[in-house]
């Protein structure tokens, strides 16, 4: 085993030749076998579409030291880590080090089954943590889990031998422009987070060009503000020692106010033009003379000696942290390094050529054939640097995704027995219900709200249940004796998070919440709510975490014009198609509570079941009129496969009315007015046209290899056993408050034709009744639809 020596004053240790030695090699197999990887994508592998996709090698060579000194010392296996979109061959590279990622895998880089073109949790095979991808979201989720972990830790649930890790993002710097990151910040300095480091990959490129000068002096300044210790890791050993030779200063003028763009180019350019740039501009003979001293590649090296480019100074840096606060390192680096797209401000689609990698071939040492060795070509013997891999911390553990034990759902959920109430008001009740029993459930419920906990009707769940946060604050209103119905104390015990009012941070801690169980071994179930036009806002973040697999219950109430006089810009139109089209979700949009209830423990099951998913609640404020009535395992199945006849067609009915949501009044009304001249209509309720659709798409008539065939469906889906009853050239009028294509389709299940209403237009402020007329979906605009619908009918011939 090769271990470090200590340094005489007791310092941060120095790096152990030997084992500086093992690491340097692996870098350089790492750097080859990540630029191999991408090129034989590019050029080797049979490309059918010839689309050679550029975006990866000069930005997986930019971060080949900052992962190399990470994964091969610094991490620990608890640790957790979101890889920069464009360094997953160097991240796939490593684990192939590692004996976790297969030849056959990197080969398929990019291809159908192969290592994916981003890290992926889902579908990668090695161990990803993070999924990245969208550039800025990870960054935010590493600090997000940090909160899950602290939450974790502090209520005891961490399961025994899980230590807590660092939660760490190799960031890029333009990363930085994300707003979502400024966000995260500072919801991180609120909660006073720890165990985050985020390394920037600072390149001071981005896809298109060089980056602003001196954008870490914003970055820095940001990341202290928001409670980062932030730690500039500039130069090299090589520069640091010019430095301190005569005329080092001016040499470190020069550098320090050289523009990103004049530095690039040089660095790009290479020895030559370093030498004319510093003749001509050096003013001090005595640093003229440190370049003069130094031949072409050794004056290259030197002025490229970056801080992210010397493992020595990366490890020490690194280890040098010895507490859990927040961590910024800003790292120097070439965008590009040791390739021949070094530096150039177009290098971020950049390729090597064929010719250019024959060149970088010999130069690594690399035999052709041998292509894919893991140890071929380096300064270190091959049994050495088994060795040292087979001590590297980060690769001791087996596994290091944890699974946990489903908590108990109890199968019913008691709902409010209220004549009138509305769906929202319901789900408050519910969870308030939930959280006053002592049970397994209300222990592993986590809520979160970007400031709309009290208006989302979060109160009655989070005056039982407290508000988390790593300190205790107190409640200062109920000690002054002024009245509220709201407890507002926080404190490590709390079982909510409140957070500012930014939907992003939502999405992202939802994200974080609902890979507690893979991240850290046990299971949370969390509920998060928002204002439903604004889950557009979060929409890229709510995808991101649907992306890899989180597991959550989100909640968009208010929804739809039928929150009235709140206006336009409170009124949600096109979530309903977002809960339709968004994988591993799904929406659900009851229009009374007993319906509610079932769908929540249906919910929290889902959200723990290993092909389960998310859910997604559309509620309402408008108060409802409930049903009396028990539900039957027969009505519960039907709801929860997503509709029922409200009021059963007669068989052959001509017609019948289908809605979604709060708008079961006015349907209802229009049922009751119709249905003596059109004899026998039905009226369907739709709780979920994503159950239907789903399942009607599933099972739609296949081929041997799962191929469409055409021909009927078949009939073994819900929505097609519940329209069978009707006419086959029946008319279905739909209606809900939000768009109508997603009651539309419809009509293609059974080929009957549909009369969509729904709202298709901004709203307004105004009264339901108005609104609702407005809009074209009130009882008068129901029974025109099922006028229009009969005339239709008459006139084909009926
Ligand atoms: C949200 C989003 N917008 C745009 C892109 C396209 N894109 C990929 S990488 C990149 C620039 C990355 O620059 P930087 O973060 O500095 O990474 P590096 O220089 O290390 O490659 C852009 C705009 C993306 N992946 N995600
Ligand atoms: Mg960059």
């Amino acid at each position: 085993m090769i271990r470090d020596k200590p340094s005489p004053g007791g310092q941060a240790p120095v790096v152990d030749p030997d084992r500086l030695a093992c690491l340097r090699a692996l870098a350089q197999k790492i750097l080859w076998l990540s630029t191999w990887t991408i090129h034989h994508a590019n050029h080797v592998r049979p490309n059918r579409d010839r689309l050679k996709v550029g975006g990866h090698q000069a930005s997986s060579a930019s971060a080949i030291d900052i992962m190399t000194a990470l994964y091969l010392d610094v991490l620990r296996p608890e640790d957790r880590v979101a890889v920069k979109p464009h360094a997953s061959p160097v991240f796939h590279a490593i684990q192939y080090l590692f004996g976790k990622q297969s030849r056959e895998q990197l080969e398929r880089f990019r291809a159908l089954g192969g290592a994916q073109a981003y890290p992926s949790r889902t579908k990668d095979r090695d161990e990803v943590d993070f999924s990245t991808g969208s550039v800025g979201l990870g960054v935010a989720l590493s600090l997000c889990a940090a909160l899950v972990q602290d939450y974790v830790l502090l209520h005891g649930l961490m399961p025994p031998g899980v230590p807590p890790g660092r939660m760490v993002a190799i960031v890029g710097d333009a990363e930085f422009d994300e707003g979502n990151v400024f966000e995260a910040m500072l919801e991180g300095w609120k909660h006073d987070v720890r165990n985050v480091w985020w390394i920037v990959d600072y390149n001071r490129q981005s896809l298109d060009s060089v980056v602003t000068d001196r954008l870490f002096n914003r970055i820095e300044d940001i990341a202290r503000t928001t409670g980062f210790e932030v730690v500039v890791l500039k130069y090299g050993k090589r520069l640091q020692e010019a430095y301190r030779q005569p005329g080092g200063l001016a040499l470190r003028r020069w550098i320090d106010d050289c523009p990103n763009s004049v530095y690039s180019a040089l660095t790009f350019k290479g020895g030559p033009a370093w030498r004319e740039t510093l003749a001509r501009e050096l003013g001090d003979p005595r640093a003229r003379a440190i370049v003069d001293g130094l031949d072409d590649d050794a004056l290259h090296a030197l002025m490229t000696n970056l801080a992210g480019h010397d493992l020595e100074s990366l490890l020490e840096a690194f280890r040098g942290v010895r507490d859990d606060r927040p961590r910024c390192l800003l790292v120097y680096t070439i965008k590009g390094y040791r390739l021949p797209l070094a530096g150039h401000k177009d290098n971020h689609a950049g390729m090597l050529s064929p010719a250019q990698m024959a060149v970088f071939q010999r130069a690594m040492r690399v035999p052709e054939g041998r292509e894919w060795d893991p140890f071929v070509g380096l300064d270190v013997t091959e049994e050495r640097l088994r060795a040292f891999l087979a001590t590297v911390p980060f690769a001791q553990a087996g596994r290091r995704v944890h699974d946990a034990p489903p908590v108990a759902i109890p199968d019913r959920l008691a709902a409010p027995g209220d004549p009138e109430i509305s769906t929202q008001s319901g789900f408050g009740r519910i969870l308030s219900d939930i959280g006053s029993r002592d049970s397994e459930l209300a222990a592993r419920v986590v809520t979160i709200s970007p400031d709309v906990t009290v208006s989302t009707n979060l109160s009655g769940w989070v005056n039982r249940r407290g508000i988390f946060h790593r300190s205790e604050s107190r409640d200062v209103f109920r000690e002054l004796q002024v009245a509220s119905p709201q407890k507002w104390a926080m404190s490590p015990a709390g079982q909510h998070f409140e957070l500012g009012i930014a939907e992003h941070n939502l999405f992202i801690m939802l994200a974080a919440l609902g890979l507690a169980a893979p991240l850290f071994g046990v299971r949370l179930l969390p509920v998060g709510t928002l204002y439903d036009p604004f889950v557009l806002r979060g929409l890229d973040a709510f995808a991101y975490a649907c992306y890899q697999d989180a597991r959550f219950m989100v909640v968009g109430t208010p929804s739809g014009v039928s929150l009235a006089p709140e206006g336009g810009a409170h009124q949600s139109i096109i979530t309903p198609l977002v809960g339709m089209g968004m994988d591993r979700v799904t929406a659900f949009e009851p229009a009374f509570v007993d319906e509610l209830a079932e769908i929540m423990a249906w919910g929290f099951h889902q959200m723990q079941a290993p092909t389960g998913g998310s859910v997604y609640l559309r509620l309402s404020t408008r108060p409802l009129a409930q049903p009396q009535r028990t539900v039957t395992p027969a009505l519960r199945d039907a709801l929860l496969a997503g509709g029922y006849w409200l009021r059963p067609p007669e068989p052959a009915a001509a017609l019948a009315i289908v809605y979604e949501g709060a708008v079961a009044p006015e349907a209802m009304a229009a049922h009751e007015a119709i249905v003596d001249e059109v004899p026998g209509a039905g009226l369907l309720a739709v709780t979920s046209p994503d159950r239907l659709y789903a399942e009607w798409r599933a099972n739609a008539t296949r081929d041997a290899d799962g191929r469409e065939a055409g021909g009927p469906a078949q009939p073994s889906s819900h929505i097609d056993a519940l329209l069978a009853p009707l006419a086959p050239d029946a008319a279905l009028v739909t209606v809900l408050d939000g768009h109508p294509a997603a009651l539309s389709w419809l009509g293609s299940v059974r080929g009957q034709r549909t009369y969509p209403l729904g709202v298709e237009r901004f709203g307004q402020s105004g009264d339901v009744a108005d609104l609702y007329r407005v809009h074209g979906i009130d009882e008068d605009a129901i029974i025109g639809a099922v006028a229009r619908a009969c005339l239709d009918r008459a006139r084909r011939g009926r």
